[in-house]
Formats: C-alpha cells, structure tokens, sequence
C-alpha cells in the first residue's frame, strides 16, 4: 500500500500520542508548514479531530467516526491481501464491483469495501442485507493456483480466517456451517459468496465476498430474516447506531484483522492445506450433527463425517450409503431455526 503525505501524517500523530510541532512535521515529511497545514485541514475535513495550539504545534484528538479508507488501510502488514483498498460509502454489490476490477486485470490481493450495499447478493439470486453503518460488506480478488474444482477451498480457507479474527477482535466464538456460514446463538452472522472466472483447466479470478453482521440490534434486519440473523452486537446484547463511533472502530478493527487473516490461512492453503482443513473441523458445527441436505434435487438425512480434501462434505446418510456434497443446501439440526 502507497502512503500518501497524508498517510504519514496521520501516522506521526498517532505514534507520538501528544502534539509535534509543524516545523518537525515540516522537517520530517519534507514540505513547508503551510502545506502541512493545508494536509491537516483536508484530514480535518475527512473527520480526524486535529488539535493546533500556537506553541506546541498539532496533537491527534479522534479519528473519523465513520468508516474510512485510510483507517482501514492502517497498518495493516500484509503484503499480497488489501495492496489496494477500495472504500465506497454506498454500492450496489463489492461482488460485482471486485469483478468488474478482477477482469480488468486489478492486483491479487485488491478489496472492494463498503459502508452499505443496495443489491448486495447472496447465492442462487438470493439478497444479502447489507444496511449502512451495520456490517463488513468486502470483497476480496484472488488468484490462486488450484483446479477450479477445488474453488470450494477458498470459501473454507475464508470461513477459518473470519472466524479467527472475530475470536482475537471480541473474543466471541463462533462456528462454521458448511459450505459458507458462519453461526452464532443458532443463528447466521456471516454469510461468504465466492464466485469464479475459469478457463478450461485453470482460474482466471476468484472474487471472495464477506458480509459481516455487526453493529445490527435485533429490530434492524427485515422481519423475514430476524429469526435467523444476528450480529456481533446481539449477541453482547447491545445495538448500535449508524452513527455510532463504536461500531465505526470495532468494523475497522475486524476488516483489518479479517484481511490478516485471510492472507495468514489463504497463503497456508498453498503450502498446507490438510493443517486449513483440520483448524476448519475444529471451527466447524456441521461435523457430527444430524443433517438434512438435498444432493442433486433428492433430500437425505445423515450425520455429516467429514470433509474431504477438495472441501466436499462427507455425510452418513439414514440409508447407510456415504455421499459427499459438493455445493448445495445442508440444513442441521439446531442451526438456523431447523429443528
Ligand atoms: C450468503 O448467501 O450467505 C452469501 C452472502 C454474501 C454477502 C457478501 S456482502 C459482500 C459481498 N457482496 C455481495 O453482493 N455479496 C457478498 P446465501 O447462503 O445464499 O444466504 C442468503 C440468505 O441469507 C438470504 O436469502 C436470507 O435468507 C439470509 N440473509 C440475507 N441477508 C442477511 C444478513 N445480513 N444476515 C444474515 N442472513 C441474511
């Protein structure tokens, strides 16, 4: 990631946590204190709270209470995932938005993030919820080096990555539902879409999309989803508004921590797959749990055993047969209001 002047100023200020005077700031950053005080003036504009006292120069008092791309690029350290951070306040779907990129040859690594999404998609045509101020609507290209039929990896890769960094930002456990859910309290607090451009025998782009409830209250999703939706914040018990500089911050923290993750777990499946496949089991609410699932428009009950190498599920069927899914619908006992 480029820092821009900007970039760097805001970097000083933070370090040094107290006011730095313009003529370091000017000595530093090699440019006059006029155009120093022209950056703070655009920062301010963008809702950092910059203090300028006469004597002592210019001391951070607050970030911007909205989410904004240059808090989210910070100090991320990573270095194929986030290069290039697209922010946009309102979009249409970060899916279509990171496609349209990926064919357009972006770098691997390229996300497209948003505040609220007006036809943000779900799988098979399906909408996905995405309310300004309330979640992590992001998608992420990749290009990874695997068969197309071993996409399904990616999507478990992202499930173990989310999880991971939900756990170190709030300390919330939550499980995984094959193929692309993440549960919390029975419920669906992140949903992963991954859709792909293939060649014969090679993929062009994988685009990843996350959409990550957080600062939802219960009476913010639609009637139709509220017996089956949660958030971070429902589950602490506590909702959050828009404008709230709370639900600002901790969604700055999980997408920064999200994209760590993701890189640490997406460069692990080059170089380890089985250890992504064995952290997903632990992760997983689908193993051992009483099932319904329709493979090839038949609906069978079992027990899910397994998962195989290409991410496929193994489910004991009540017949006795062992069938594996590929993609499909799984219900299971517990989840989701399934019972
Ligand atoms: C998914 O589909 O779970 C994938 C959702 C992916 C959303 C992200 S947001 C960023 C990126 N850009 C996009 O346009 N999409 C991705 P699926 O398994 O088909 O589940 C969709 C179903 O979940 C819907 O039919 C609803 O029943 C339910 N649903 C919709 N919005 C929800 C929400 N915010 N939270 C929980 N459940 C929701």
């Amino acid at each position: 990631m480029q820092l821009d002047i900007r970039d760097k100023l805001i970097r000083r200020l933070k370090e040094a946590g107290g006011y730095v005077s313009g003529e370091v700031l000017s000595e530093e950053l090699g440019i006059t204190r006029t155009a120093i005080w022209k950056h703070i003036r655009e920062l301010r504009s963008e809702g950092y709270e910059i203090e300028s006292s006469p004597g002592l120069g210019y001391r951070l008092a607050g970030v911007p209470r909205k989410m904004n791309a240059r808090e989210l690029a910070y100090d991320l350290g990573t270095t194929v995932i986030g290069k290039d951070i697209r922010y946009f306040e309102s979009i249409d779907s970060t899916n279509s938005a990171a496609k349209k990129a990926a064919a357009e040859g972006c770098d691997e690594g390229t996300v497209i993030v948003a505040d609220a999404q007006t036809a943000g998609r779900g799988r098979l045509g399906r909408s996905w919820n995405s309310a300004a101020g309330k979640g992590i609507w992001m998608s992420v290209v990749l290009r990874p080096e695997m068969a197309p039929e071993d996409v399904q990896l990616v999507t478990i890769a992202a499930s173990v990555a989310v999880s991971r960094a939900i756990f170190s930002v709030t300390g919330i456990r939550t499980g995984i539902k094959w193929p692309n859910d993440i549960i919390l309290d029975g419920k669906k607090v992140c949903g992963i879409l991954t859709e792909m451009s293939t060649e014969i025998d090679r993929i062009n782009y994988v685009v990843l999309g996350i959409g990550l409830n957080v600062s939802h209250g219960p009476a913010d999703f639609p009637e139709e989803i509220r017996d089956k939706a949660t958030s971070l914040m429902c589950h602490q018990g506590e909702g959050l508004n828009d404008a709230d500089e709370k639900s600002a911050r901790v969604r700055t923290a999980l997408f920064r921590e999200i994209l760590r993750e993701l890189e640490n777990v997406y460069f692990m499946l080059g170089s380890n797959a089985k250890a992504v496949l064995d952290e997903w089991r632990e992760w997983s609410v689908t193993l051992g749990r009483p099932l319904r699932a329709e493979i090839r428009g038949v609906e069978y009950k079992g027990t899910a055993v397994d998962i195989t190498p290409e991410g496929r599920l193994v489910i004991k069927c009540s017949d006795g047969v062992i069938r594996e899914v590929m993609s499909g619908e799984v219900s299971i006992r517990g989840v989701m209001g399934y019972v």
